[in-house]
């Protein structure tokens, strides 16, 4: 069974979405993967987000832009975790998406990563997740000490050829 589902309006999402779903792959953790459009098609939406929980998932990640009422939805129906990652827009930028799925009302929380946050998204989902896993827990440790001795090892590159040459 898939521990997460990932949900998205549109294919035009699938550039960010593809950036959680792999990073749930180099986590290992199982997931779903769907394009449903709350507006466009709301009877598949309420068939999906009514059966979340009896498939097994324990977080949804939903991602959507404009007038993005996928993820807030989803938060309305299904009682675990839901991630929102707004879309990045070409006539406002995202912000649009960004406050539709931020500004839930009181009781029915979407916990929110940045605008195109894909790779976030899961990351936080996997943290949610490993409260009960140690080994999860483990594996975002040492994906946390990656990130460190990335940065390590720029700087001391920086060092030793200089900024010119970097
Ligand atoms: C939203 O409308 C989708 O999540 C997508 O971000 C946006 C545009 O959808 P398309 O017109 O590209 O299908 O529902």
């Amino acid at each position: 069974m898939a521990q997460v589902g990932i949900v998205m309006g549109s294919d035009s999402d699938m550039p960010v979405m593809s950036k959680a779903a792999d990073i749930l792959d180099k986590l290992g953790i199982s997931y779903d993967m769907r394009i449903i459009s709350a507006h466009r098609e709301p009877d598949e939406f309420f068939e999906y987000a009514k059966s979340a929980e009896e498939k097994g998932y324990k977080v949804i990640i939903a991602g959507a832009g404009m007038a993005a009422h996928l993820p807030g939805m989803c938060a309305a129906i299904f009682p675990m975790p839901v991630i929102g990652i707004p879309m990045h827009t070409t006539s406002l930028g995202g912000r649009d998406s960004l406050y539709s799925i931020v500004q839930m009302p009181t009781g029915i929380p979407v916990a929110t990563v940045a605008i195109n946050g894909g790779a976030n998204a899961a990351l936080l989902a996997a943290k949610i997740l490993a409260t009960s896993d140690p080994d999860l827990l483990a594996k975002l440790k040492d994906y946390t000490k990656s990130l460190k001795e990335a940065v390590v090892a720029k700087d001391q590159k920086l060092q030793e050829v200089g900024y010119k040459n970097y």
